[in-house]
C-alpha cells in the first residue's frame, strides 16, 4: 500500500503534470494539509499579503506568459477575498485556476467555522467551478480545470476542496483523457466564410482592423501582422489588445475608445469594413452603439460564439481560433491579391491619406511644463526608457489611460491591466505575477495614489521575493479619474475624491528595506526614472504630477465615437 498518497500530494502531482512552476496564495486552517505537502515540494508558492492579490498575481502571470496562472486560498474569508480577482479574470478572459480549501465534507452546511458557500458564490465569477466530493475525482477535476481555463475562450476556473479530501489517501491514477460532452471549442473557422471574408476585404475601400485581447489570448500576433502587411490595412488595438500589433508598426494607428486617439476613433467611425478580431464591441470602445461605425460592414472572428452579434451585427461571422482562422484568411487574401488589389487601390490610398491627416491634426500631444510634471510627460519618459520592450502593469484610472496612450508595446504580454472589470489594486500584484513569469524583463508597475494604497501590503511580497519591480506612483492627490468626471459632469463638486494623506515614500520603502523617492521637479524626472531602472532591486517612485490634468480625447458616456472632446474648454476671448 506504499503507493497510496494523500489528496494534498495528489493535487501537487496534478499541478506538476500541468507544468505549474509557481503559484500565489495564502494559507489557512483547511488548507493546512496542502501547505504541509508543499513544504518539501519543488513547486514554488509565493505568499502574497491578501488573497485578492493572489488572483491578480496569477492573472498578471498568465497575461505576461500566455500560461495558466494558479492561486490558492483557504475557506471562508480566504475564498471570498478571491472573488474580485476571479471576476476580473472572467472579464479579461485570463486563464487562471483558483484552488480553495473547504471545511470538512461532513460539516458542509452546518455554518462551520470559516465555512462559506464558495461554489455558489463563485458560480457567476468563473468560467466553471467545481466542488470536489471525494478523493477519487480530484485528479480528473484538476486536469479538467486546467483544460477549461486555457482552452476556447480562456477564463478562471475554481476548484473547492474540502479538508478531508486533502487528507484522504488513495491511489493516483494518471488522467489520460478529458471528456466534456457539453463543452465544444470551434477552432477551425468555416472555410466558406473565410473565403467570403477575403472577397469582402478586397471589395472594401476603407477597411480597418479592430484587434482586441483575443489576438493575445489566441497567440495570433504573428498572423495579425501578416494580415496587416499582406493587405496594408490600418489597424487599431483595443486597451486589451495593445501589443497585438507592435506599437511602432507603421500600420498601427493607436487605441480606440473613450480615451482613444482622434485618428483611431475617426477611423472606427468612417471605415466601410471592420475586421473585428477577438473583440467584444465593448461599450468603452464603441461609445453609443447605435452611432458606431454606421457605414461599416463587419467581419467578426471570435472563438466564443456568444460574442458574435452580441452588440453589433456581423455580416460575416466566423467562429474559430484566431490563429488558425487568420492563417487561412491570409492564404486566401494572398491568393486573391494579384487580381483584387488594384481595383480599389485609389480609394484605399485616399483612406490612408485621411488617416494620416487625422493623426497629424490631433496627435496625443505631450505637454511639458517647467514647474510641474505633466502626467503625459511621465508616460512619454517611461515609453522612451522602455523603447517598446518593458512590461508595464497598471492600476485603474487616469494613469492607466495615459499609459495606454503614450507607452508603446511591441509584443504581447507587455501591457497588463484590468480592462474589463477596472479593478483598482490590480497594478502592483499583477506586476508580481508578471515578473515571476518573465524574470528577464524590466517591469514597471504604474499606479495612482489611490490604487497604490489598495495594494500597498504587497510591497512586502516584492521585497521578500527579491523582485526588481519599478513601482511608479502617479500622484495627483486625487482619485483622479473620478475627480475628472466630477469636474466635467457634476459641476466640479469634488465629493470624496481628495487623497490628502499619502505616506512619505522614502520612509515607506525604507521601512520595507528598499529605496524610494519623491519627485516633483520636471527637471529631475528623467534622472529619477533612470536611477530607479539602474537599481538592481525594487524601487518606489512617487511622482507628483499636475493635480487637475484631464485625460483627453474623451468620448463622454453615451456619446458617439466621433464626438470626442479633444481638450479642456479654451478660454473665450472677450470682445468689445
Ligand atoms: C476597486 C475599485 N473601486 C472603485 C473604482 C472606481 N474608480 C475608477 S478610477 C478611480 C480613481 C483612481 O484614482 P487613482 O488610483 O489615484 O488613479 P488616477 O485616476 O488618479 O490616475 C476610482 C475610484 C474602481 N475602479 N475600482
Amino acid at each position: 500500500m506504499s503507493n497510496l498518497m494523500t489528496g494534498a500530494k495528489m493535487l501537487l502531482e496534478c499541478l506538476s503534470r500541468e507544468g505549474v512552476e509557481v503559484m500565489f496564495g495564502y494559507p489557512g486552517g483547511v488548507t493546512l494539509p496542502f501547505y504541509d505537502a508543499l513544504y518539501d515540494n519543488p513547486l514554488r508558492h509565493v505568499l502574497v499579503r491578501h488573497e485578492e492579490n493572489a488572483a491578480f498575481a496569477a492573472s498578471g502571470y498568465a497575461k505576461a506568459t500566455g500560461k495558466i496562472g494558479v492561486c490558492c486560498a483557504t475557506s471562508g474569508p480566504g475564498a471570498t477575498n478571491l472573488v474580485t480577482g476571479l471576476v476580473d479574470a472572467m472579464m479579461d478572459s485570463a486563464p487562471i485556476v483558483a484552488l480553495t480549501g473547504q471545511v470538512t465534507s461532513s460539516l458542509i452546511g452546518s455554518d462551520a467555522f470559516q465555512e462559506a458557500d464558495t461554489f455558489g458564490i463563485t458560480r457567476s465569477a468563473t468560467k466553471h467551478n467545481y466542488m470536489v466530493r471525494n478523493l477519487a475525482e480530484l485528479p480528473q477535476i484538476i486536469h479538467e480545470a486546467f483544460y477549461l481555463a486555457g482552452s476556447g475562450r480562456p477564463g478562471p476556473v475554481l476548484v473547492d476542496i474540502p479538508k478531508d479530501v486533502f487528507m484522504a489517501r488513495g491511489q493516483y491514477e494518471p488522467v489520460t483523457e478529458i471528456h466534456l460532452p457539453g463543452y465544444k471549442v470551434f477552432t477551425e473557422g468555416h472555410s466558406g466564410q473565410i473565403r467570403r471574408a477575403a472577397q469582402m476585404f478586397w471589395e472594401a475601400e476603407r477597411p480597418l482592423v479592430y484587434a482586441g485581447g483575443g489576438i493575445l489570448l489566441g497567440k495570433a500576433h504573428k498572423e495579425l501582422r501578416e494580415f496587416v502587411e499582406i493587405t496594408d490595412s490600418p489597424a487599431v488595438c483595443t486597451l486589451m489588445g495593445l501589443g497585438g500589433l507592435p506599437g511602432s508598426h507603421p500600420n498601427f494607428i493607436s487605441m480606440p475608445g473613450m480615451h482613444g486617439s482622434y485618428a483611431a476613433n475617426m477611423a472606427m467611425y468612417n471605415n466601410d469594413l471592420l475586421i473585428a478580431l477577438g473583440v467584444r464591441f465593448d461599450d468603452r470602445v464603441t461609445g453609443r452603439l447605435a452611432a458606431f461605425a454606421p457605414h461599416a460592414r463587419v467581419i467578426h472572428v471570435d472563438i466564443d460564439p456568444a460574442e458574435i452579434g452580441k452588440n453589433r451585427h456581423a455580416d460575416i461571422p466566423i467562429v474559430g481560433d484566431l490563429k488558425r482562422v487568420l492563417q487561412k484568411l491570409n492564404r486566401v487574401l494572398t491568393e486573391l491579391k494579384p487580381e483584387a488589389e488594384a481595383k480599389k487601390s485609389d480609394a484605399r490610398k485616399t483612406w490612408w491619406r485621411q488617416i494620416r491627416d487625422w493623426k497629424e491634426e490631433h496627435p496625443f500631444d505631450s505637454p511639458r511644463s517647467e514647474s510641474e510634471i505633466k502626467p503625459q510627460h511621465l508616460m512619454a519618459e517611461i515609453d522612451r526608457i522602455s523603447g517598446g520592450k518593458a512590461i508595464v502593469t497598471s492600476d485603474v484610472g487616469q494613469h492607466q489611460m495615459w499609459a495606454a496612450q503614450y507607452i508603446r508595446f511591441d509584443e504581447p504580454g507587455q501591457w497588463i491591466n484590468s480592462g474589463g472589470l477596472g479593478s483598482m489594486g490590480y497594478g502592483l500584484p499583477s506586476a508580481i505575477g508578471a515578473q515571476f513569469g518573465r524574470p528577464d524583463k524590466l517591469v514597471f508597475a504604474i499606479a495612482g495614489d489611490g490604487g497604490f494604497q489598495m495594494s500597498l501590503p504587497e510591497l512586502a511580497t516584492i521585497v521578500s521575493q527579491g523582485l526588481p519591480i519599478k513601482i511608479i506612483v502617479m500622484n495627483n492627490g486625487y482619485l483622479g479619474m473620478v475627480r475628472q468626471w466630477q469636474e466635467l459632469f457634476y459641476n466640479n463638486r469634488l465629493s470624496s475624491v481628495t487623497l490628502d494623506t499619502f505616506p512619505q515614500v522614502e520612509l515607506l520603502a525604507a521601512a520595507y528595506g528598499f529605496k524610494g523617492r519623491t519627485v516633483e521637479n520636471p527637471s529631475e524626472l528623467t534622472e529619477a526614472l533612470e536611477t530607479a531602472v539602474a537599481e538592481p532591486g525594487p524601487y518606489l517612485l512617487n511622482i507628483k504630477v499636475t493635480p487637475f490634468e484631464n485625460v483627453y480625447p474623451m468620448v463622454p458616456a453615451g456619446g458617439a465615437i466621433n464626438e470626442m472632446v479633444l481638450g479642456p474648454p479654451q478660454p473665450v476671448a472677450v470682445g468689445d
